[in-house]
């Protein structure tokens, strides 16, 4: 196992239900680390940029329009293996199949509001971090 950095949004849904402590709790119980965080308001710009990948796709809109709803909170998480683990602390995309204790099993009803956004590759985590955050915005620990 490597030692990591991913990127982890806290979506408006979450940020609305006052949840971000919660979900910041679970990341730090399973070992990871927040070695950069900021709250932000997405403008459609930089909404559709971080989700370009999907730009395709027929939920491209309504994706947008959920992520400049409201403030998210954008955080590099590192520690052993923390793009798989991040990903399994979060379940599946549509939190009506995400196993019982995941992020989105507790926090989320929908698949367009659906809590977190964690990088899904190592390829993705360096664009994404790099992304929101500066280097010197990387507090390692
Ligand atoms: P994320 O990127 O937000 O961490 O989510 P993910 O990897 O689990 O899912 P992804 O395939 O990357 O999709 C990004 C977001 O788009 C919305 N989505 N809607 N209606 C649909 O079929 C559909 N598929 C995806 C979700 O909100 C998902 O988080
Ligand atoms: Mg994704």
């Amino acid at each position: 196992m490597a030692n990591e950095r991913t990127l982890s949004i806290i979506k408006p849904d979450a940020v609305a239900k006052n949840a971000i402590g919660e979900i910041i709790a679970r990341f730090e119980k399973a070992g990871l680390k927040v070695v950069a965080a900021k709250m932000i308001r997405l403008s459609e710009e930089n909404a559709g940029g971080f989700y370009a990948e999907h730009k395709e796709r027929p939920f491209f809109n309504d994706l947008v329009g959920f992520m400049t709803s409201g403030p998210i909170v954008v955080q590099v998480l590192e520690g052993e293996d923390a793009i798989a683990k991040n990903r399994d602390l979060m379940g599946a995309t549509n939190p009506k199949e995400a196993e019982a204790g995941t992020i989105r099993a507790d926090f989320a009803e929908t698949i367009d509001a659906n809590a977190v956004h964690g990088s899904d590759s190592v390829e993705s985590a360096e664009r994404e971090i790099a992304y929101f955050f500066d280097n010197d915005e990387i507090c390692p620990r």
